[in-house]
């Protein structure tokens, strides 16, 4: 292992990339995209989701060899297992915002070092507003720090979800959350996770619940929500598994057991 590796020399190159990259998405808005969908109609993929991919891959492999890469477009390596280190990347997180409204996607970057998350960056690309952390130094947007998060109570917390899981689905019974959205102050869904995620970080919204992630979608927002003392598990309450989807629960640390056995488990019925 790279055992003199030099967090903040590699932190310095993710910020610059992430923002170089996010210069390229900017200035390919006049141009024509290609979009393609994926699993079904609502999954889309498009040229610079790839182009922007492979970006970092060029230049993560030419200045840290030895480092793998999950991304989502599967461009970079095929991982299977957390040894060593990794950058798990999302090229554009929110690609259905990117094609349809050309704001509210991220570029998001978690690196990690045997499973632990070391850096988080979310890189919201239109309103230029970076979201960064390093593991035990705090998290910042821009250049101010984020405090850590303050209690809230329940109803007068604003979370994050979308209407989807409150609908027939096929990963939970409706009525589950129904309950908890009437408790709450209010709801607000901005199609990218990594954003909610960010935006949990900073105390904008007070939690962000959702069924279906994958690793690229959420490793930079747990670091970042975890260095202003929020929290980020399953929906049931345990921890993520960094190699597969999985539901989110990220929230201030205040309700998290709260909302889980209530909502989730339905223990306090
Ligand atoms: P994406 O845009 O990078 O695909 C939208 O509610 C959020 O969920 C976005 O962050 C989106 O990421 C993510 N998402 C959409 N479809 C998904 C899928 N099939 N699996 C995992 N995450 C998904
Ligand atoms: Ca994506």
């Amino acid at each position: 292992m790279d055992s003199a590796l030099d967090w903040n020399k590699l932190d310095t190159y993710a910020k610059q990339w992430i923002k170089e990259a996010g210069n390229i998405i900017r200035n390919s808005f006049s141009s024509q995209l290609m979009i393609q969908t994926k699993t079904s109609p609502d999954d889309l993929v498009t040229n610079m989701d790839h182009e922007i991919e492979q970006f970092f891959i060029e230049r993560i492999t030419k200045n840290f060899p030895g480092h793998r890469i999950l991304g989502e477009e599967g461009v970079g390596d095929n991982v299977q297992t957390l040894v060593g280190i990794v950058w798990i990347i999302d090229p554009i997180d929110g690609t259905m915002n990117f094609v349809h409204q050309q704001r509210n996607f991220a570029i998001s970057i978690g690196i990690y070092e045997n499973g632990v998350g070391k850096i988080g960056l979310i890189f919201d690309v239109v309103s230029g507003d970076l979201y960064h952390a390093q593991k035990g130094q705090g998290a910042f947007l821009n250049d101010v720090s984020l405090p850590k998060l303050k209690n809230v109570k329940l109803e007068e917390a604003v979370i994050g979800i979308n209407a989807t899981w409150v609908t027939e689905n096929k990963r939970i019974d409706p009525t589950k959350l129904a309950p908890l959205i009437k408790r709450v102050r209010g709801t607000r869904s901005y199609g990218s996770a990594a954003i909610e995620l960010a935006y949990v970080a900073a105390g904008r919204l007070d939690a962000y619940i959702t069924m279906r992630l994958s690793p690229w979608d959420f490793a930079a927002g747990l670091v970042l929500i975890e260095e202003v003392g929020g929290l980020v598990t399953t929906i049931e309450g345990k921890s993520l598994k960094l190699l597969e989807q999985n539901s989110v629960f990220a929230s201030n640390a205040s309700f998290h057991d709260e909302v889980v056995d209530t909502y989730v488990l339905g223990k306090n019925e």
